[in-house]
């Protein structure tokens, strides 16, 4: 099975996305995601100028080879840019591992090792009374568990609350705009943020896990306040609560709460973990498959994770395409230390382009039964949605310094 063509493809249905499409000498096609947020057009450059004339003409099995050629082989190594690249190569050329088996691609992972996959949805509000409200429309979903972002008094929206509560609105809305900014202030948030968790275990009781993600926001010393703070409303746990780049601060924070940790969605390799696995720093490793080098490069993370009792919570937001939630929903189902799975839902306009092979029932995905990870790219649909250039909004402090957004 030799690999015939290599076509990138961007484009924007709801929101931006890059996929890369293989094709094989016996007619097989297999699709991955390298979305790239906000920097779309880096990585389809990547991929369409330097990673795609290497493919033609290679063995479409030799998946670690192939993996190891575009890692080893280039001589800079690692990187958002570069791992997304190796990602879409790597999704696509599972999936066509898996069509040509005609399995499922959880089978080639090792089979299941478990029913169903718990996912956790985004609950959002400029008010605790509008979060409570999207708390309950996930309920009603099937949704046990919710991650909750509300804006903090006296800020505007803030981060995770768009002003209308739909998915891909952190757009600009004219090609060409620089993004959208946002103020942003440690002390009214962290007053704020266990009034928020009484108001939803009171209006939710015990057994609802509740997440919450701070997005780098804050000093070590403040992300460990927020967790003595939050204690005793038992969250499911805290997400990037200090930039994760700075590994170090997790010792931090870790002398002073015993909340759950989240983290790893910038990260892209297993050398990103190595102080956060080894020192037992975090509890969740966030890693996705679109940015952590495919299945190949995420299963090793989790590999390494599992030893050290991690689990795995696979970042799946909605520029994350459909590809790379519907790889990362196989190796949900087949590794041992599963934790929990992301799924903020993609708007239908997505769903002309990507036709998914995974359902969604009772707060549970199953993967599909398709051979290969189940999700097919429409390549003529695809063009009805041409690339509309968007970023992520940029925070600001009071007094005008750039924060972490
Ligand atoms: O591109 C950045 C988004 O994926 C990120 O803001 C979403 O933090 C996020 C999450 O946990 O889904
Ligand atoms: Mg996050």
């Amino acid at each position: 099975m030799k690999i015939q063509t290599a076509e990138v493809v961007v484009c924007s249905p709801g929101r931006n996305f890059v996929t890369l499409v293989l094709t094989t000498d016996d007619g097989l096609v297999g699709v991955g995601d390298a979305t790239v947020n906000g920097r779309e057009l880096a990585v389809a450059s990547y991929l369409r100028d330097h990673v795609a004339p290497l493919l033609i003409g290679r063995d479409a099995h030799a998946i670690e080879d192939t993996w190891q050629y575009l890692y080893r082989g280039v001589y800079w190594r690692r990187g958002p840019i570069t791992m997304a690249a190796i990602a879409a190569v790597d999704t696509a050329l599972w999936d066509l591992k898996g069509q040509a088996a005609g399995l499922p691609l959880y089978q080639l992972l090792g089979g299941r090792s478990r029913t169903g996959i718990r996912a956790y949805g985004h609950a959002q509000g400029q008010s605790v009374g509008a979060l409570v409200d999207s708390v309950h429309a996930l309920q009603e979903q099937g949704f046990t568990a919710v991650r909750v972002q509300v804006s903090t008094p006296g800020l505007g929206p803030g981060y995770g609350v768009p002003e209308q509560a739909q998915i891909g609105l952190y757009e600009p809305a004219r090609s060409g705009a620089a993004p959208a900014e946002e103020l942003w202030d440690a002390g009214p948030y962290l007053r704020n943020m266990p009034k928020v968790f009484d108001s939803l275990r009171s209006a939710f009781g015990p057994e609802l896990s509740i997440l919450h993600d701070v997005h780098h926001r804050l000093t070590p010393i403040q992300a460990a306040r927020l967790g003595k703070s939050l204690e005793e409303y038992d969250p499911f746990w805290l997400e990037d609560l200090t930039p994760a780049e700075n590994q170090q601060a997790f010792r931090l924070i870790r002398q002073h709460t015993t909340v759950p940790l989240a983290t790893g969605e910038i990260f892209n390799t297993v050398f990103d973990y190595l102080t956060l696995f080894s020192e037992q720093l975090i509890d969740y490793a966030r890693s996705a498959v679109t940015h952590a080098g495919g299945i190949t490069g995420l299963k090793r993370i989790l590999e390494l994770a599992s030893i050290h009792q991690i689990k795995s919570a696979i970042h799946g937001p909605t520029d994350i395409s459909p590809i790379g939630l519907g790889a990362a929903l196989h190796l949900d189902a087949a590794i041992h230390n599963f934790g929990i799975q992301e799924f903020m839902q993609h708007v239908d306009s997505t769903y002309d382009v990507f036709d998914v092979g995974y359902t969604f029932e009772h707060g549970q995905f199953q993967p599909g039964e398709r051979p290969g990870h189940g999700v097919r790219f429409d390549i003529e649909a695809a063009k009805r949605f041409p690339y509309r250039q968007a970023y992520l909004p940029v925070s600001r402090l009071l007094d005008g310094t750039v924060h972490d957004w």
